[in-house]
């Protein structure tokens, strides 16, 4: 493998862009420990004292600062491209940050007026954290806009793919704990992607927060050289881009990643709907076939049942029934349609064709060509021939005319049935299932 690509310094954001980015990420980080550590003095503004500093420490700064800096970077490549984005945060401890951002972003202090966007609420935002009667150390559901609790690792994964399913607008950018990536609920999750359809599902942006420790003990994922780490993820069914180092600067890679991600999913969405219809045309000539399958079968039993049923009623086998039944209705053709057979029959050069299913013995030979004549008062010449086609049936024709009778017409409606019915289920299916290819579904 070639080596991840590391971060690289380009041009891509402004040096002001660069300075408002990065001074929105100092003070979500100042807003963080703040959290976890002030008492008092919220804004600093006389020497720290041990009094200034919380008797109990809770909350985990390691994971923080990682935290602050995605959220500063979607942040703006959401203003950028509009996107629709929802930040999920997989190592919940991390609560500083999710709450720091609300509170910076004007959402907390809306909610909580109380938590006023000034030194007051400043001392009450750092004081109510993981405090009696305040707000628990983890992402929780008294934060904005949370839709994870992060007490328990390992459900970030799963919570995102479940926001985007059934909404293909939506972009879930979930931030997973190496620490988190080691239960198994999460190392499962991964193969969430299979679920996804692009026509009709958002998209998940899993960024895996490789900070090397889960909270003080070092991380599988951060230990594993960085090729097994990349063919992992690949084997998961992710394509992942790194971005690595220890300069603010290095947020522009984010943004180029979060481009691709729109890009790739329009490309999804494209073959997602090819996929679709040749689906369509898959389903379409699956049902073709059973059709035929079922004709064939239909025929079959059909002849049995009837050859049984003759033969236990009226004592007497299905073909010289079959004969019997065709000569009755030879006798019957009266008026302009029997002038036409009978001179279309004596002008024929070639003998007339008598096709069956079945070879025709020679006593129902006879019978056809007795009942041909005295029908046609004429010694009318015949060639017997057993044709599959003339599906359990008698034909006679020349010249383009045709006295016929078969189960053929009984098959074509049994034929309608089962394409009404195919038809029902598949409209049944399409409402019942949650999506078109499943998840997926
Ligand atoms: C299911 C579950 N097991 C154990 C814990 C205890 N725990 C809290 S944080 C943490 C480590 C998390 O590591 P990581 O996801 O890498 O976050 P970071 O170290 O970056 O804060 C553990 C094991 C938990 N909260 N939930």
């Amino acid at each position: 493998m070639s080596k991840p690509e590391a971060g690289t310094r380009t041009r891509t954001l402004s040096p002001e862009s660069l300075r408002k980015i990065d001074a929105y990420w100092r003070a979500a980080n100042y807003l963080s420990v703040g959290q976890i550590y002030l008492y008092d003095n919220p804004l600093l503004k006389r020497p720290l004292t041990l009094a200034d500093v919380k008797r109990m420490l809770l909350g985990h700064w390691g994971t923080t600062p990682g935290q602050n800096f995605i959220y500063a970077h979607l942040n703006r490549v959401i203003t950028k491209y509009d996107l629709n984005m929802i930040y999920v945060s997989g190592p919940g401890h991390g609560g500083p940050a999710v709450v720091a951002n609300s509170y910076l972003e004007g959402s907390y202090s809306e909610i909580y007026p109380g938590i006023s966007p000034d030194e007051a609420g400043l001392q009450k935002l750092f004081l109510q954290f993981s405090f009696p009667g305040g707000i628990p150390s983890h992402a929780s559901p008294e934060c904005p806009g949370s839709i994870h609790e992060g007490g328990e690792l390992g459900y970030s994964l799963s919570h995102s793919f479940g926001a985007v399913f059934d909404n293909p607008e939506l972009v879930v950018a979930c931030v997973v704990g190496d620490g988190e990536a080691e239960t198994g609920p999460l190392a499962a999750a991964w193969h969430s992607n299979k679920f996804l359809n692009p026509v009709t599902d958002g998209a998940v942006l899993p960024i895996l927060h490789l900070n090397g420790y889960k909270i003080a003990n070092p991380t599988v994922l951060a230990r594993i050289e960085p090729e097994e780490l990349d063919q992992f993820l690949r084997g998961n069914g992710w394509t992942p881009h790194y971005v690595e180092g220890n300069e603010p600067a290095l947020m522009h890679e984010a943004m180029a990643v979060t481009r691709k991600i729109r890009r790739t999913l329009a490309q999804a969405r494209q073959a997602a709907d090819a996929l679709s219809i040749k689906r369509q045309e898959s389903l379409k000539n699956d049902a073709h076939a059973l059709n035929q399958s079922i004709r064939r079968r239909g025929q079959q039993e059909v002849l049995a049942i009837a050859r049984k049923a003759l033969m236990d009623l009226a004592s007497t086998s299905l073909e010289s029934r079959m004969v019997e039944v065709f000569s009755h209705r030879l006798g019957e053709l009266d008026g302009p349609a029997k002038e036409d057979l009978a001179k279309a029959l004596k002008s024929a050069s070639e003998p007339a064709s008598v096709r069956s299913a079945f070879d025709l013995p020679a006593k129902q030979r006879a019978a056809i060509q007795n009942a041909v004549n005295t029908a046609l008062s004429a010694d009318i010449r015949l060639r017997f021939e057993t044709a599959p086609d003339v599906v359990c049936g008698i034909e006679l024709s020349t010249d383009g005319r045709k006295v016929a009778w078969s189960i053929t017409d009984y098959l074509a409606s049994l034929a309608k049935g089962v394409d009404e019915l195919l038809k029902e289920s598949e409209m049944a299916e399409v409402g019942a299932a949650p999506k078109s290819e499943t998840k997926g579904r």
